[in-house]
This record gives structure tokens, C-alpha cells and sequence, in this order.
């Protein structure tokens, strides 16, 4: 059976999917799914988020990191994104789950101003504080090498790529100051990562959806 990617296409959590079933060549259907808390939803997505995806009968896969490692763990026979060596997986997880509770999940708390609602002053002084502190954690992790985790491009530039350029949009949105600047070479990095065909079509495709959704609105 082909895969297929529930979701939404301009999502940012969605495309770090997208991006690696992309770069390792799987066929796959994009279905169209909004976040609900709906019985039969949560029966695939226990918390009512998007992305899931579908793998065989029955069986859905949620949390877009576990995903991605599912996609690695499944399809040997496509371009690897995970390096062999303990070690240097847990660097690529590492810096993966730095990026996903440290500074995408605080800044997600000024969402609403992508889609044109304000959000309280504390809210974005509480956001830029924490955002300010995971990037501080995430210089010290960072190789850029020129890859997030090293010489290798693995899955943890599909996971950095995407979620770090939300939390650049939302901050600068906020605070007129992107966090990216803070470390060294990263601005280039982001630069880098969206030239891949992959990404550039991602993003296209990312931006197209995002304005149909503000024209219906
Ligand atoms: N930890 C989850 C987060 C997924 C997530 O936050 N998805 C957003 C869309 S990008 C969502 O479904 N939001 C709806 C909501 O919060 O109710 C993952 O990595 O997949």
C-alpha cells in the first residue's frame, strides 16, 4: 500500500515529513487533515495533531519525529538520512529534540500572528526569553559542516530546517529580530538547506497552501 501524509501542506510539522518521504524517494499521497479531537481522529492522532501517517491497514504513525525514524527504520533501500554509528544518531536526535521543546515549542506560542492576531506583550517577551536560551543550547550542539549534524545531510536538517524558519518568521514578526543571527553561519545554513529541490518544493508548496488559507479567510 502507498504511504499517506495526513495533514496540512503549510504546516511547518507536516513538511518536516514531506521532505524526507521527498529525499528518500517514496511514493506517497498527501491527504488533506485538520487537528481535531474528534473520536475517530484521535483513533490515528491521540492528541488531535497533525502529521500522521498512514503505513499499511490500520496501522498510523504520529509524532513527526518518530516518523522520520520509522521512514529510516522501513526503507533500507533508499538514500540513508541517519548516520550507523550510536553516537552520531544520538547527535542527530539530540539536536533534533533541542530544536522541538526548546525553541519551536516556545515560540509556537505566538502562532496567531502568522495567521494575523495579536498576541500579549508577556507572551512575547516569555517566548523571546526561552527561544533566546534553546538557541544558546543549540550553539553549543551545532556543527554545520556544512550539515546540521555534520558532514552528512540526515534527517535532522528536514527537522531543523523547517521548524527553525517558523520560529525565525514568528520572532521577527514579534520582536523585528530574527534568533537565527545569534549563531554564526545558521542564517547561511537555512539558505543552503532551501536550495535542495526537495525543500524549494516544499516551500512552494508550503506558501501556496498558506495563501489559499488566507484567501478563504
Ligand atoms: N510534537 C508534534 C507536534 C505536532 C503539532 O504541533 N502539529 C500542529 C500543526 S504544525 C497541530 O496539529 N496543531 C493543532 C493543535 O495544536 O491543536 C509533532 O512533532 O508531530
Amino acid at each position: 500500500m502507498k504511504l499517506e501524509l495526513y495533514g496540512m501542506p503549510f504546516s511547518n510539522k507536516y513538511n518536516v515529513v514531506k521532505s524526507a518521504l521527498l529525499e528518500k524517494n517514496l511514493e506517497f499521497d498527501e491527504i488533506s487533515a485538520t487537528p481535531s479531537q474528534e473520536k475517530e481522529f484521535l483513533k490515528k492522532s491521540p492528541m488531535g495533531l497533525i502529521p500522521f501517517l498512514r503505513v499499511d491497514q490500520g496501522n498510523y504513525i504520529y509524532e513527526s519525529w518518530v516518523i522520520l525514524e520509522y521512514l529510516e527504520a522501513s526503507f533500507q533501500d533508499t538514500p540513508r538520512l541517519l548516520p550507523t554509528n550510536p553516537i552520531e544518531i544520538s547527535i542527530c536526535r539530540s539536536i533534533s529534540f533541542l530544536i522541538n521543546l526548546y525553541i519551536e515549542l516556545p515560540a509556537r506560542a505566538l502562532l496567531s500572528l502568522a495567521f494575523g492576531q495579536p498576541v500579549s506583550d508577556n507572551m512575547i517577551q516569555q517566548a523571546a526569553q526561552d527561544v533566546q536560551k534553546g538557541m544558546k543550547g543549540l550553539q553549543q550542539v551545532i556543527k554545520l559542516n556544512p550539515f546540521i549534524a555534520g558532514e552528512q545531510f540526515t534527517l535532522a536538517d528536514c527537522n531543523a530546517f523547517f521548524n527553525l524558519n517558523l520560529v525565525s518568521f514568528l520572532l521577527k514578526q514579534a520582536t523585528g529580530k530574527d534568533p537565527m543571527h545569534s549563531i554564526e553561519g545558521l542564517p547561511d545554513y537555512l539558505t543552503m538547506i532551501g536550495e535542495r529541490p526537495v525543500f524549494a518544493q516544499c516551500v512552494r508548496n508550503q506558501r501556496q497552501a498558506f495563501a489559499q488559507r488566507q484567501n478563504k479567510r
